[in-house]
C-alpha cells in the first residue's frame, strides 16, 4: 500500500474515533453554554494505546514538541488534547485542526504528534497544568482520564463576591441545590489568582488535586477531573448550577435554605462523606 493511500484511509478512520467525536462533542456542548468563549478553554484525556492504535499509526510521529516542565511519570501516556489558541467552537467543524493525539516520550520531557493540530499547532496553553492534575489524580484515582478547563460564567461570577475559602465556599455551593452534596461530596479547591499558563498555577492546582477532584481559578474559571467525560462534564453542569443559584439569589433576604442537618441527612442517606470541616452539626 502507498503511504498516501494509508494515510487517506488513516484520516477517514481517524475521525471516527470514539475519543474525537466525545471531545468533538463536549467541546461544542461547553461552547454553547457560553463558557468557552474565544479560545478559552482546554481540555486533555488520557487514552489507552490500544484504543488509540485502532485508529492512529503509532510508529509515526509527526513533531515533536519539548516540554517546559519534565512529566517522567507521564512516559509513555497517550492524550488527546486541545490546541492552544483554538476555538472550542470550531473542534466539531474541524477536529484535525483544533484537537491532537500526543505520546509523552519515554524521558518525560517532550510530547510527539501523532495526530491532528494541523499546520502546526501546538497543545493547549495550559498543558503544564493538565499535565500535573493528571500525575496527581493518577496517584488518588487509578481510573481518572480527563483534565477539562472552562470559564464557567457563573462560577467567575462568584469568586468576585463570595469567600474563596475552601470550606466556605464547598458549603455555600451544597446549599444550593440539594444534589450538590452527592455529586461532590469530597469539595472544592481554590488556588490564589495567578498568571495563567505557567508552570506555578501548573503546579498550585495539581497541589490542590491531590485532595480534589475540582479546583476553582477565581476570577477565571474552573479545573474538573473525572474518569469518563459525561461525570467529567456532569460535575461542572452541576458547580456551574449552584453558582448560577447563588447569583440569582444576590442580596435577597434567605427565608429558607438547606441546613447543616438536612445536608447530613443526605450525606446519610446517600452514603457519602462530607468533607470534613464543612458542617457544623
Ligand atoms: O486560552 O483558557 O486559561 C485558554 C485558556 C487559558
Ligand atoms: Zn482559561
Amino acid at each position: 500500500m502507498t503511504s498516501a493511500v494509508m494515510n487517506s484511509k488513516r484520516y477517514i478512520g481517524n475521525i471516527e474515533a470514539p475519543f474525537i467525536q466525545e471531545m468533538s462533542e463536549v467541546t461544542h456542548l461547553m461552547w454553547s453554554l457560553g463558557w468557552d468563549e474565544l479560545n478559552g478553554g482546554n481540555i486533555s484525556y488520557l487514552l489507552d494505546e490500544a484504543e488509540v492504535k485502532k485508529y492512529i499509526n503509532i510508529h509515526e510521529s509527526l513533531r515533536t514538541i519539548d516540554l517546559t516542565f519534565p512529566v517522567t511519570e507521564l512516559a509513555g501516556k497517550y492524550f488527546i488534547v486541545t490546541g492552544s489558541g483554538k476555538y472550542f467552537r470550531n473542534v466539531i467543524k474541524d477536529p484535525e485542526a483544533n484537537l491532537g493525539v500526543l505520546r509523552v516520550n519515554e524521558h518525560g520531557k517532550s510530547v510527539e504528534i501523532l495526530w491532528g493540530l494541523r499546520e502546526g499547532a501546538v497543545p493547549t496553553s495550559e498543558l503544564a497544568s493538565h499535565f500535573m492534575s493528571h500525575i496527581e489524580r493518577l496517584k488518588v484515582d487509578p481510573t481518572h482520564r480527563i483534565v477539562l478547563h472552562t470559564h464557567a460564567t457563573n462560577v467567575i461570577a462568584m469568586t468576585f463576591t463570595h469567600d474563596l475559602d475552601e470550606l466556605k465556599l464547598t458549603k455555600t455551593l451544597w446549599e444550593m441545590c440539594t444534589e450538590c452534596l452527592v455529586v461532590f461530596p469530597d469539595g472544592i479547591g481554590v488556588v490564589p489568582w495567578m498568571v495563567p499558563g505557567s508552570s506555578e498555577i501548573g503546579r498550585a492546582t495539581a497541589d490542590k488535586m491531590k485532595e480534589f477532584r475540582v479546583v476553582i481559578w477565581p476570577q477565571h474559571g474552573i479545573f474538573v477531573t473525572g474518569p469518563m467525560m459525561d461525570a467529567t462534564f456532569g460535575l461542572v453542569e452541576t458547580i456551574e448550577k449552584a453558582a448560577t443559584i447563588y447569583n440569582l439569589i444576590g442580596v435577597r433576604e434567605v427565608k429558607q435554605s438547606i441546613t447543616d442537618q438536612k445536608l447530613a441527612d443526605l450525606a446519610a442517606a446517600f452514603r457519602v462523606s462530607p468533607k470534613e470541616g464543612v458542617l457544623e452539626l
